[in-house]
């Protein structure tokens, strides 16, 4: 079926909404009219059904209906034996959180960890390596196969897809594979493991004249995966491996489908974790690296004796399977890092290490700075050494801060310890988040291949999944807020497209009821009305930030908007978001100082004059003063620079064909094999999964042009014009005589399965597998079988009478 579709799509048909790839078992015509009569009840509440322009809500047959969705319902648990059967959740009927729940959970008993759901593929997490199933022989027998489709669910059937995409269509296309799902449901790992089938599938073979060069990017793409995840990946309460910041890998493909090289964007590094760690949590992986293997001689050097106590290292007892310094040694190495500039990297990282250890005393004169703990000193001598700056002058800007008195003049007022511990951390994430936006440079220095040498790409996304914390302020708001725009993607590439094409033919059918979520993008993004700018006004106007008022300030700007809510009880000032994936309360206090994300001016002078070349390069382009001379410079706010970050990443996929991976965490705790039913319901509501599944159910994702449709069916009616159309001359008909021809073939082999046809006032088919639009022919997958099973048998017919006929002529 694979096939017949690929070659549908080179004529300009749309077959399976792109990457709807389905299990193609043979539907007999029994089970295909059982499809056709099952089809249209389907979570009939949501349904609204469109008929000759009158609307009616299939409310009004609410009653019966529920008695008839129990009896399914019943009816389909008795069946549970066969649930792990089901490849598509498309095929469970009803369609229902608690059917799709069912079933999800029987494959995941069974051991089967992918399930397709319509346009989207469902990946379960075993949260145990499962044997075979990422090997290599897998990776070819997917890529190797004419119809992968026909294999078990797996990712790299959606891999394959895109792969195929970028060249078998009319005009080659770039791909996008987006993966989400919550934090510890296996978005990374899939990543991974998505790049491991490219770097596979797209190496040219031995004899291949550019195999060393090709050799080394796949393998510098490989090795940018542990580089990026010991810098940006930490140990957190939900995910021993959580990335702390989202990516999107750009694979380049020359002509002949080759990886030639890759580029990588990051998006909001959780930089705070440098400084600050939650209860139970840990700091990047890098320094847990650094403390466990570096070597005698390095631990001297870096001032990281086996017997010091770190205080941004907690929980270093931990053992984890991601502390491997030598594997991220090893990978920087062969991204061009050579052992020196590493050498300058562990320094600046451990100057940080001790930096933690420096604490300041309160103090009781607040005309005085305040003081240095005594045990505090060590500590800062040895940062200053490893940062390469003087420690008096360290000491300095960590103590005093300078303030302008007029046009030439600066004074040095003392800072609180409060103040004191602020400018410290702020200087540690200043730094780290220095080093890993250089690294990524780095890392596309070392991968990006020359613009002339590819020209398509295959992106993969990997993004934080939707956070909702006890406590949430700015991140959760930011990484919600990303959730909220791949939402809105998906469901405008998907859902609405779908449904906006049968407006535009003329199908007068059942709508899906989807969530759109623009208002809560309002919410957020809008302007002049919106948190985020009324944030950034807050933030201009340079006053001392008061929750309260701001509070009070959003509540008055905000209020026509049905997406944000106001507990007037709450003790701290905060707003609640009703997100697509739920409501999230965030807190006010604090999130002004965060986006302004103030950097003290003397720290940046400080280490411009670093004696360490790497450190003082970061900073020389970094500029404290506008060139008036005036005052600091505009500084950009955290929430616009990451609102244009995301502008860029959705004008990317926007541009790209689109497949949706989703990812669930079957149990809280990454217990091996064990599925909690709250845990995964809750994760199916939060991303649609029901609502994906109903309209890729109840829709017709296969969409025929007519002139196709007939030279490809036109023999099951031997049809005349069939045999014009492909002729040297071409068919020339008006659209009406086409349509009848059409209507004529499908009513056909609607009639020789037992399913009666009915027409609109156009004379045109339809029928709840199939329908005939302005300029195409809309179908399910059933119907398609149908057609192709038909056609075949024509075509065997029609070759034994030749046969017969060559026969009696001998
Ligand atoms: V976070 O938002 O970055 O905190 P992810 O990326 O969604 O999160 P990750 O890929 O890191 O989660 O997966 C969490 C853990 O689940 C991994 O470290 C693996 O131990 C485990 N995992 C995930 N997918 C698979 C799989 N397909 N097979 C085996 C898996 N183990
Ligand atoms: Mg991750």
């Amino acid at each position: 079926m694979a096939g017949v579709k690929k070659e549908l799509r080179d004529k300009g048909a749309v077959v399976g909404a792109s990457s709807c790839v389905r299990d193609r078992e043979r539907v007999s015509s029994s089970s295909a009219a059982k499809e056709g009569r099952q089809r249209q009840p389907a979570k009939q509440h949501d349904v609204v059904v469109k008929a000759n322009g009158a609307q009616q809500t299939a409310q009004s047959s609410c009653q019966s209906l529920d008695a008839s969705l129990e009896e399914e319902v019943k009816a389909f648990l008795i069946n549970e034996d066969e649930l792990h059967t089901y490849d598509d959740l498309t095929k469970v009927s009803p369609v229902t959180p608690s059917t799709v729940l069912k079933c999800l959970q029987a494959r995941y008993s069974a051991k089967v960890f992918y399930t397709h759901a319509g346009c989207t593929l469902v990946a379960l997490n075993p949260f145990q390596p499962i044997p075979h199933l990422y090997s290599l022989d897998v990776m070819k027998e997917y890529h190797c196969a004419p119809q992968p489709q026909e294999f078990k669910p797996h990712i790299f059937i959606v891999a394959e897809e895109a792969y195929r995409n970028v060249q078998g269509q009319v005009e080659p296309t770039n791909q996008s594979l987006v993966v989400s799902g919550e934090s510890g449901a296996g978005k990374t790992w899939t990543s991974r493991c998505l790049m491991k089938y490219y770097a596979t599938i797209a190496a040219p073979s031995s004899s291949q004249k550019c195999q060393d060069t090709v050799e080394r990017i796949e393998r510098r793409v490989l090795d940018s995966n542990p580089i990026m995840e010991a810098f940006g990946n930490a140990s957190t309460l939900r995910n021993n491996n959580s990335s702390r910041f989202g990516k999107y890998i750009q694979l380049q493909l020359d002509r002949s489908q080759l990886l030639v090289g890759a580029s990588v964007q990051t998006y909001l590094l959780e930089k705070t974790r440098v400084a600050f760690q939650a209860a139970n949590e840990r700091n990047f992986h890098i320094f847990y690296q650094m403390m466990k293997g570096a070597t005698e001689e390095q631990r001297l050097e870096w001032k990281m004796q086996c017997d010091r106590q770190f205080n941004w290292l907690p929980n270093a007892d931990k053992t984890l399977e991601e502390d491997c310094f030598q594997e991220t040694k090893h990978a920087l190495e062969h991204l061009g890092i050579d052992v020196d500039v590493q050498g300058q990297i562990f320094r600046i990282l451990a100057g940080l290490l001790n930096l933690g250890n420096v604490i300041f005393c309160p103090s009781d004169d607040e005309s005085q700075p305040c003081k240095l703990k005594e045990q505090s000193r060590g500590f800062l001598q040895n940062t200053a050494d490893l940062l390469g700056v003087p420690s008096e002058e360290l000491e300095a800007c960590l103590r005093l801060r300078s303030l302008r008195a007029g046009k030439q003049s600066v004074v040095l007022k003392p800072c609180s310890q409060a103040e004191c511990s602020v400018r410290r951390d702020c200087l540690a994430k200043l730094i780290y988040a220095h080093v890993f936006d250089w690294l990524v440079a780095c890392i596309n220095k070392s991968m990006c291949a020359d613009t002339s040498r590819w020209c398509n790409f295959i992106g993969l996304l990997d993004v934080y999944g939707f956070e909702c914390f006890t406590s949430n302020n700015l991140e959760q708001l930011c990484i919600n807020y990303a959730n909220e725009k791949l939402q809105q993607h998906f469901v405008a590439h998907y859902l609405k497209a779908q449904q906006e094409d049968y407006v535009s033919e003329g199908l007068a059918w059942s709508f899906i009821q989807y969530q759109d979520n623009q208002s809560c993008l309002d919410l957020i993004e809008g302007s002049p009305a919106g948190v985020f700018s009324l944030l950034n006004e807050e933030c201009r106007l340079n006053r001392p930030s008061d929750a309260k008022q701001f509070r009070m300030r959003l509540e008055k700007e905000l209020s026509s908007n049905a997406c944000v809510s106001w507990d007037k009880f709450s003790r701290q000032p905060d707003f609640t978001v009703l997100h697509y994936a739920g409501k999230v309360s965030y807190q006010i206090e604090g999130m002004m100082e965060k986006n302004k994300d103030p950097v003290p001016p003397e720290l940046v002078h400080l280490l411009q004059q670093s004696q360490d070349s790497l450190l003082q390069s970061f900073f020389t382009e970094h500029s404290t003063e506008d060139s008036s001379g005036r005052g600091p410079s505009k500084v950009v706010t955290v929430v616009s620079k990451f609102k244009n970050s995301l502008e860029s990443l959705m004008k990317i996929l926007h541009s790209t064909t689109p497949h949706y991976t989703r990812c669930i965490k079957p149990n809280p705790d990454c217990r091996p094999l064990t599925f909690k039913k709250e845990e995964v319901i809750n994760q199916l509501e939060a991303c649609g999964i029901v609502e994906t599944i109903n309209i890729s159910a109840a829709g017709f994702p296969i969409r025929i042009p007519y002139l196709c449709f007939l030279q490809r069916y036109g023999l099951i009616v031997n049809s005349k014009m069939f045999h014009r159309s492909r002729g040297e001359n071409g068919l020339d008909v008006d659209k009406d005589t086409l349509l009848r021809e059409v209507t004529r073939i499908l009513n056909a082999v609607l009639r020789r399965h037992s399913l009666d046809p009915c027409g609109d006032a156009g004379g045109r088919t339809r029928s709840s597998m199939v329908h005939c639009g302005r300029t195409k022919v809309f179908m399910t997958h059933s119907m398609l079988e149908l057609l192709e099973g038909q056609r075949d048998r024509e075509r065997s017919s029609k070759a034994f009478s030749i046969q017969c006929c060559w026969r009696r002529h001998c």
